[in-house]
């Protein structure tokens, strides 16, 4: 086919999506390829663009590999994995899907939160376990009603927590590198994260992964959090020292913990799942038909966009 734009897929994107895009790229597997220098030789001076995820991303290697790369479009709005220097440097421009799923990744924010205040996951393994005839009540939960929810990390999806958890009745404060000014006044800011987690009951991660938080919450975070305060995931595992949390968790130092991400994703360390106090999902923040058919609009948006008019619609670099 005559010069369409190749590009190199990182991973497997969802079908639907790559079922959009492939009448007008000519589509990279690149997961599929087994010796991919030889491959590149043959093909790489075609390869005009990356596709990938938060998931996937695009290492230096790979970046500096494709001769004729001008653009990395990923689907997911944190972009930790993509070797943004890499890419700065070689002047290749990135687009990620920033807001489309803010109020969606918040909405697992809360359902962690209410499932570990309530204790819904345990109650519903009582239930099915048979233990309700023979042993009578479950163990009571916390209200949230007036407990204090601490944002570490107040873009727009931990805008979209804080307002939720308002309509639960709960006070907001928050952690950002500057205090902001273009938020209600009633959020208190707190100068660091052990300072955010001593005033917080939940303390909610909604930061960006990558070298820069990687192991902002640690052993002294947690014990800032104290032994009745919950520690809640939405961000990227690398934010915690999962090592810190097993051993706070198991000691009792934290009362529980809601985690969509990991450290090692797939892998969930055996010590967590053996714990009743935590609520495990497997990265399922945005993962929802909605605002992934949203996510895929807008990728495809900067994808057209570049090839098409030079242009991204949401810009990382
Ligand atoms: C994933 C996410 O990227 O947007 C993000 O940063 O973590 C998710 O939305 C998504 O699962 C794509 O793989």
């Amino acid at each position: 086919q005559q010069s369409l734009p190749g590009l190199w897929m990182a991973g497997p994107l969802a079908p639907d999506l790559v079922a959009r895009i492939e009448p007008q790229y000519q589509i990279h597997r690149g997961w599929e390829i087994k010796d991919v220098p030889a491959y590149l030789r043959e093909h790489g001076a075609g390869i005009r663009g990356i596709a990938t995820s938060g998931r996937f991303g695009a290492r230096r290697d790979l970046i500096e590999s494709l001769p004729a790369l001008e653009a990395i479009i990923s689907y997911g709005v944190g972009y930790d994995p993509i070797d943004i220097d890499a890419a700065r440097e070689r002047g290749v421009v990135v687009s990620n899907t920033p807001g489309v799923l803010d109020a969606c990744v918040a909405d697992t924010a809360l359902a962690l939160l209410l499932s570990v205040s309530r204790r819904i996951c345990e109650a519903d393994r009582y239930v099915r376990g048979g233990h309700w005839p023979l042993k009578g009540n479950f163990a009571l939960g916390h209200s949230m009603k007036g407990k204090r929810c601490g944002i570490v990390g107040l873009g727009g999806i931990g805008l979209q927590i804080a307002s939720r958890a308002e309509a639960f009745g709960m006070t907001i404060s928050y952690h950002n590198r500057r205090a902001r000014n273009d938020v209600p006044a009633r959020y208190d800011y707190a100068a660091s994260v052990p300072d955010l987690a001593r005033d917080s009951d939940y303390l909610v991660l909604a930061i960006p992964g990558g070298n820069a938080t990687k192991h902002l919450v640690n052993a002294e975070v947690l014990q800032a959090l104290g032994a009745d305060g919950y520690l809640i995931n939405v961000a990227r595992g690398t934010v915690v020292d999962e090592q810190a949390l097993i051993q706070a968790l198991q000691a009792g130092t934290i009362a529980g913990a809601g985690l969509d991400v990991f450290e090692h994703e797939p892998e969930v360390p055996a010590a967590l799942r053996e714990l009743d106090q935590v609520v495990l999902l497997p990265h399922i923040g945005s993962g929802t038909h909605e605002t992934r058919q949203a996510m895929a609009d807008l990728f495809i948006e900067n994808l057209h966009a570049w090839f098409g008019e030079k242009r991204l619609v949401t810009q990382v670099v």
